[in-house]
């Protein structure tokens, strides 16, 4: 069955819309044929796979759930069998994972997951329609797939805003040789939370959407004054506005009158504005950093830590107070270690790092980069009081480790090669509007193969990120891990600040139909992805 076929199956389901939007792209004869995620070639390389014989089972339901924050927190989301974070799942490289999504949502609301990270086979990859129909409400559906490379990772749905509730959680794929030594690991998941508190993230986007255009004025914004926040285009006929940040949830914000958009949260380290959304709480494994979760371990024993931010709209600055971190990877990805005592962590990325425990209690602090807020969890090895919730440690403004100053560790760098194809991925849109696209163009999730980004099974493919927004962007490609430059990290998702461009080099050995995106989730759903998809 070739790729429209098989995507005119996908969208019966789908209505006039789908079906509409399937005849102007059949007219267009822009479409070149594609390698189908169920099709030949995707079977082929998944062969390849190195696989252990070993399967491990698991089901997962997408539930509407009551969570307990801590301090007395509560809030009604959507999570995994009820938990926050969701249960981790653990592998060992070439396992095959078998895990059964069952859709128990409310509001009829169809949902998916995918595998963050995993160069796995494409029609497992989560993403309705593109790689398989969404799971409808009261609907199972199985994935399943090989993990054949090491690393932290973790899943979510990709549907909607749905990152931004309660569904996600780890996945830990172990290396069967793993040549690091240390006595403990643990699992580390930032988060920023609105969900059940001040609104639900469908709420959010649906303000969001109309941009800063559409946005009612307050009365004293009437006097015109400077700003350096989000993008403000001609504001001339708007009356300008304040640029005190608005963080607090309590707070109407600034000089308009928004429930959820944050205006004026800057950052140096972000290069500009920080981030769109205000979040009351941010938390760590599920917890608000007033009641936090407390690891205990001992003095002079060597942990493992794996962070992963699963947040939404916020990069977290973090750092552990008392202590230096080892960086060991990025996004699963070996790199060749390095000092720092803070680290700069986007939505969707991922570091591991090793620490040699001191004596006493210490805090683990994630900043809400520009947002002025923090995240915390307690490491406890000796006598002490708890840190109180809203300390921050020195160390959060000692030396700073971000992607770009890292190197790819020898073993997985890839060989130096010529690209045989090269795309420009100009990240555009701004605020006003809230038009956040990919070289102009806002992606339309029921039409996801109008306008690939082409490429060739084995090819060396160079993406250019030329960011020109205002803001960051942190640009996340499924299943592929890409190098930054000739020797730097391997990444699956990167920070791409404003104003300047990223090289990333991938080799095309994974066929199939692919995302890439902000994995900023508002901007995502704005339309800031397009499909990177192998040519049949
Ligand atoms: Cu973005």
């Amino acid at each position: 069955m070739n790729s429209m076929n098989r995507r005119s199956v996908l969208l019966a389901g789908l209505g006039v819309a789908g079906a509409g939007a399937l005849v102007a792209c059949s007219s267009s004869g822009s479409t070149p044929a594609l390698a189908s995620p169920s099709g030949s070639a995707v079977a082929a390389a998944d062969k390849k796979r190195t696989r252990s014989g070993k399967t491990h089972e698991t089901t997962l339901t997408a539930t509407q759930a009551m969570a307990d924050l801590g301090a007395g927190v509560t809030a009604r989301t959507w999570a995994f069998d009820g938990r926050l974070p969701g249960r981790e799942l653990r592998l060992t490289a070439g396992a095959t994972l078998s895990a059964t999504l069952s859709n128990q949502l409310p509001n009829q609301a169809t949902t998916s997951l995918h595998w963050h990270g995993i160069a796995l086979r494409n029609d497992m990859d989560g993403v309705p329609p593109a790689t398989q129909a969404a799971v409808r409400a009261g609907r199972n559906f199985t994935y399943r797939f090989t993990a054949d490379a090491p690393g932290t990772y973790f899943f979510h749905p990709h549907v909607g805003v749905q990152l931004d509730r309660g569904l996600y959680a780890p996945l830990i794929v172990e290396d069967p040789r793993e040549p690091l030594s240390y006595d403990e690991e643990w699992v580390v998941v930032l988060d920023d939370w609105l969900d059940g508190v001040t609104g639900t993230p469908d709420d959010v986007f649906a303000e969001l959407r109309h941009g800063m255009g559409g946005m009612h004025m307050s009365e004293d914004s009437s006097s015109p004054s400077s700003s350096s926040g989000h993008d403000m285009g001609d504001m001339s006929g708007m009356g300008g506005m304040g640029s005190s940040p608005s963080a607090s949830a309590s707070s109407s914000g600034g000089s308009m009158g928004t429930r959820f958009m944050l205006m004026g949260a800057q950052s140096p380290l972000l290069g500009g504005d920080a981030g769109d959304v205000k979040y009351p709480y941010h938390l760590v494994n599920g917890r608000v950093p007033a009641d936090p979760e407390v690891f205990r371990s001992k003095p002079g024993k060597r942990v493992r830590l794996r962070l992963i931010n699963a947040g939404a709209d916020t990069a977290y600055r973090v750092a552990l107070g008392g202590h230096q971190l080892t960086i060991t990877h990025t996004d699963g990805f070996p790199v060749r270690h390095q000092q720092a005592d803070a680290l700069l962590i986007g939505m969707g990325e991922r570091y591991d790092v090793l620490v040699t425990l001191e004596d006493g209690v210490f805090p683990l602090v994630t900043l809400a980069e520009g947002k002025n807020a923090t995240g915390m969890a307690v490491i406890r090895t000796g006598s002490g009081s708890t840190p109180t919730a809203t300390v921050r440690p020195k160390e959060l403004d000692g030396m700073l480790m971000a992607a770009s100053q890292l190197r790819a560790a020898d073993d997985v760098r890839l060989a130096s090669k010529k690209a045989d194809r090269v795309h420009r991925i100009e990240l555009t849109g701004g605020m006003m509007t809230y038009n956040w696209a990919i070289n102009g163009r806002r992606f339309d999730m029921n039409n996801p193969v109008a306008h690939p980004i082409t490429v060739e099974e084995g090819q060396r493919v160079r993406l250019d990120f030329v960011n020109t927004t205002t803001m960051w962007h942190p640009m996340h490609l499924h299943g592929h891990t890409y190098q930054l430059g000739s020797d730097g990290p391997r990444k699956d998702t990167t920070i791409v600040l404003p104003k300047k461009t990223v090289s990333v080099f991938f080799d095309a050995d994974n066929p199939g139909q692919w995302m890439l995106h902000c994995h900023n989730a508002y901007h995502g759903e704005a339309g800031m992805m397009a499909l990177v998809a192998y040519q049949a």
